[in-house]
């Protein structure tokens, strides 16, 4: 029975990445940061109670993850753990580049010494690319990365700290660059959920307005479920390596918006403002990933388009309120 380790895993992905591995036959350990709300550190794993094991830690604390490390002597590592909210990473850069970077260090230490024989996967991200995209309207692994924010400073830090490790240790350690994912589990301060469940609201009659900041930038988006499937044919493929991981397909916030009303049949423009709180200092305006290595190489696909995405997320949320 192989042993996987997850840092973040009481996150979106994290808890994803516990099922499916769980499905596959994995002895799934996980750590754990504790919060005053004790509700808030697994509402996302309570299911998964008594199926994996968990650990308090924190990224910024090495002895935690020196501790956790010789005690699970994981044969996969996911490095899922993150301060994840683009736009608060301007509100708290220090704490962004120390959880999202630094730390990251502290860790691939910590394997390096501890646990040098595991396989090690960070969630790398489409925001390192910042404004960066070629010719065609693309990113690949080819086109530059100068990131326009602090969270995207901090990945970019951390990919090429991973990359480095590798080089200079001969360790299996990889990046799954991923564009935007979502599903039902995503907090509800990013845009996808927080436009759904703002719709919902407001055609069940418990609110009557959606501020938001920028309705012009561009994401390519995915569903979770399907983006933690590639990250465990990436950790596992012969070769440690660089992968990027997204739909090829880029929509606009204004298209989320109106897909979304349009479905719970209202006409977005009755209830949407723009709110300056909502825009940030510098803005990724447009993802659009290629992914053709990682389907041909890797054997991956999506199986959500962006709309069947958001349809999940509106049922949740129409179940649930
Ligand atoms: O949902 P978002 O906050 O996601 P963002 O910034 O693209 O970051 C996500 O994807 C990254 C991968 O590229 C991850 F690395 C990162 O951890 C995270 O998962 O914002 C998406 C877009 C932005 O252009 C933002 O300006 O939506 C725009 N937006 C417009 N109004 C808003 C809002 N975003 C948020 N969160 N809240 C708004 O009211």
């Amino acid at each position: 029975m192989k042993k996987a380790l997850i840092t973040g895993i009481s996150g979106q992905d994290g808890s994803y990445l516990a099922e499916y591995l769980l499905d596959l036959g994995y002895e799934v350990h996980g750590i754990i940061r504790r919060s005053s709300v004790a509700e808030n550190q697994d509402s996302r794993i309570a299911h998964l109670n008594d199926k994996i094991y968990t650990y308090y830690g924190d990224m910024l604390d090495t002895a935690s993850l020196t501790s956790i490390m010789l005690k699970v002597q994981p044969d996969e590592i996911y490095n899922l753990a993150a301060m994840s909210h683009v736009r608060i990473s301007f509100d708290i850069p220090s704490f962004t580049i120390q959880t999202n970077g630094l730390a990251v260090l502290n860790l691939l230490e910590v394997y390096r010494l501890f646990a040098p024989n595991a396989k090690f996967y960070q969630a790398s991200s489409s925001e390192m690319f910042g404004n960066s995209v070629d010719d065609d309207g693309i990113q690949r692994l080819t086109t530059p990365m100068t990131p326009v924010s602090p969270y995207g400073c901090a990945k970019l830090l951390a990919f090429n700290l991973v990359r480095h490790y590798r080089h200079a240790y001969g360790l299996h350690a990889c990046n799954g660059i991923l564009f935007n994912h979502e599903s039902p589990r995503r907090g509800s301060n990013f845009v996808t959920n927080k436009v759904v469940k703002a719709a919902v609201e407001i055609k069940k009659g418990l609110r009557d307005k959606l501020e938001l900041g920028n309705l012009d930038s561009y994401r390519d988006w995915g569903h979770s479920k399907d983006y933690v499937r590639a990250m465990h044919k990436i950790i596992n493929h012969d070769v440690a390596d660089e992968w990027i991981v997204s739909t090829g397909e880029t929509w606009s916030v204004r298209d989320l918006v109106e897909y979304v009303f349009s479905k719970l049949d209202m006409d977005w423009k009755d209830y949407v403002v723009q709110n300056p709180k909502f825009m940030r200092p510098e803005e990724l305006k447009y993802l659009k990933g290629d992914s053709q290595r990682s389907r041909d190489t890797l054997g991956w696909e999506p199986e959500y388009t962006f709309h069947s995405m958001l349809d999940e997320m509106i049922e949740n949320w129409m179940n649930k309120l």
